[in-house]
């Protein structure tokens, strides 16, 4: 094994609810792009950033929970798009909160130019960082942040 894989932070990327649709899912919204294509950015920006990276997805919001619970002592941080449980879980935003570990919180959309019930995430209050509106770009460049932060 080389130096850089023993040191490289690794990095767990949740997708949640419907994201599994993505490319057919309302396309003027979300993009053409596949959950397929964006599990693959996500290993190549982990790469180019020195990361390495395990993508998951689940409709499920207590899949979810415990991927998040099971990433204390596995990983260095946590790159969630908790699609729309961002709007609604508790659950989830008091798992981040167990685990204590690096949040970074994406949304392909600008929620705050949407439907008002998307403008407040119950995951905002426990990320470093939030970032929306820029699309699947959105992912690399939260991981750039996160390799910042475990730096
Ligand atoms: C994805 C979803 O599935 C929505 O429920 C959110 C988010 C927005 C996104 O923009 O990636 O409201």
């Amino acid at each position: 094994m080389h130096n850089a894989e023993i040191m490289a932070k690794h990095v767990l990327v949740l997708n949640g609810p419907n994201l599994n649709m993505l490319g057919k899912r309302e396309p003027g919204i979300y993009g053409s792009q596949t959950l397929a294509d964006v599990e693959e950015l996500c290993r190549k920006a982990g790469a180019d950033f020195g990361l390495s990276v395990d993508c998951r997805q689940s409709n499920i919001e207590g899949e979810l929970v415990t991927w998040i619970q099971q990433a204390l002592g596995t990983a260095d941080g946590i790159l969630i798009n908790p699609g729309a449980y961002s709007h609604t879980s508790v659950a989830i935003h008091d798992a981040f909160r167990a685990v204590n570990l690096p949040v970074a919180e994406v949304h392909i959309s600008n929620i705050h130019q949407r439907e008002a019930f998307r403008h407040h995430s119950y995951v905002s209050a426990v990320a470093f960082g939030v970032i929306c509106g820029f699309g699947t770009l959105g992912y690399r460049l939260a991981l750039q942040a996160m390799a910042d932060k475990l730096a």
